[in-house]
């Protein structure tokens, strides 16, 4: 009765309510050639720009969207602008994670009170669509989450963007939604980002794996998955661990040169359509050896999907007390090893794919044993 009691006041005061992913910037060397990228390998369609064509003069955005999925690929014009000062640092890399909000001024108060830092402060924009308040605070290394409350504003992006359009008629792949953001940090610095999510965004632990849990033969990492309330957001926190070799997540850092976004996970209703077009589009996958798909019916038991059709495509599977899971990962999307995409189709899951790691793990050791950075 206690526990029902406590759950309940729990779920009342949601100290940060969130509705969900509002979108993903990343700050980029080249946004018309990134956005190009964007639309023709992934499926995305351009929705708005921002630049010097609209009054912008030192950068151009370019917001491109499937389904629920926005990206705001930004570069500068401006040698000494932070956008460019992160690029030269990081290489191309997410800048924010966009979370929307129906009370930006009152998640920045909270949050800022609560012990975050804050980044920007309560920013009220308008054009002719209507109003979008926005206001950011700092989380892992050089990353921000900005709120964004969109009441009434029917524009396609924000004020500042102006409406444009594909030049190419793409089709999309069928990505929907953003599933979760996966973020890496320094060794020994897991718990605190955790406890960050925990105490200032009044997010909960859903998840913790540890060292024994997804180790490989040569490398090892921790990781623990923080949620928000209602479970719009989920975002993983990996640190490396001790292994007998570099860590993948202490490659991502000596890379990126520091915490980051290491990868994005997106949604779909139907993974072998997805991946099919993807990889059809020049999307390259991390490759696992098709023994895996020896045991596989031992491991999952009946699934909907046909098993040579997973093989072909060579789309992971795991199942958990709920259901099951289809997933798969893509090379890193920049030259430096760090930001790449996975592509999962959740039937009844709401885990990970811990029975994956091995596999997966062992795929990315052997891409960076190619890079010499093992
Ligand atoms: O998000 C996750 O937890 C899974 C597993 O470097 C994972 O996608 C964890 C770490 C990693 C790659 C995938
Ligand atoms: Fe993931």
């Amino acid at each position: 009765m206690n526990t029902k009691t406590a759950t309940a006041e729990t779920v009342a005061k949601d100290i940060l309510p969130l509705n969900g992913t509002d979108h993903i910037e990343f700050y980029v060397g080249n946004a018309k050639q990134a956005a190009h990228f964007y639309q023709t390998a992934f499926g995305f369609k351009l929705v708005a720009y921002a630049g010097p064509e609209t009054g912008v003069r030192d950068r151009a955005s370019y917001v491109l969207q499937q389904e629920k999925i926005r990206l705001v690929l930004t570069t500068s014009f401006d040698p000494n602008s932070e956008i460019s000062k992160h690029v030269h640092l990081h290489g191309d890399g997410v800048r924010v994670l966009a979370l929307w909000v129906d009370d930006a001024e009152e998640a920045f108060r909270g949050t800022v009170e609560r012990g975050a830092r804050p980044a920007q402060g309560p920013t009220t924009l308008t054009d002719e669509h209507g109003e979008v308040k926005t206001a950011s605070i700092h989380t892992y290394g050089e990353t921000i989450h900005t709120f964004v409350e969109r009441k009434n504003y029917n524009g396609v992006f924000m004020p500042g963007y102006v409406p444009k359009q594909s030049i190419l008629d793409i089709e999309p792949v069928g990505l929907k939604y953003v599933d979760h953001c996966v973020g890496n940090v320094e060794l020994g610095r897991m718990n605190e980002w955790v406890e960050f999510y925990e105490k200032v965004m009044g997010f909960n632990l859903l998840l913790t794996f540890d060292d024994k849990d997804i180790s490989t033969e040569y490398t090892a990492l921790m990781s623990k998955v923080v949620s928000n309330g209602n479970g719009y957001i989920k975002f993983p926190i990996n640190e490396p661990a001790a292994g007998k070799k570099k860590s993948q997540i202490d490659e991502y850092l000596e890379f990126y040169k520091g915490a980051g976004v290491q990868h994005i996970a997106v949604a779909t209703n139907d993974i072998l359509h997805t991946v099919s077009e993807l990889r059809r589009r020049g999307v390259e996958f991390l490759y696992v050896p098709e023994t895996y798909y020896d045991d596989l019916f031992e491991r999952i038991g009946k699934i909907d999907e046909d098993m040579e059709d997973l093989k072909k495509l060579n789309i992971l599977v795991d199942r958990d007390d709920e259901g099951y899971l289809l997933q798969i990962f893509t090379k890193p999307v920049e030259d430096r090893p760090t930001v790449f995409y996975e592509i999962i189709q959740r039937k009844g899951a709401k885990s990970f794919g811990k029975g994956n790691f091995k596999a997966l793990f062992e795929a990315i050791e052997r891409e960076q044993e190619l890079r010499g950075n093992l």
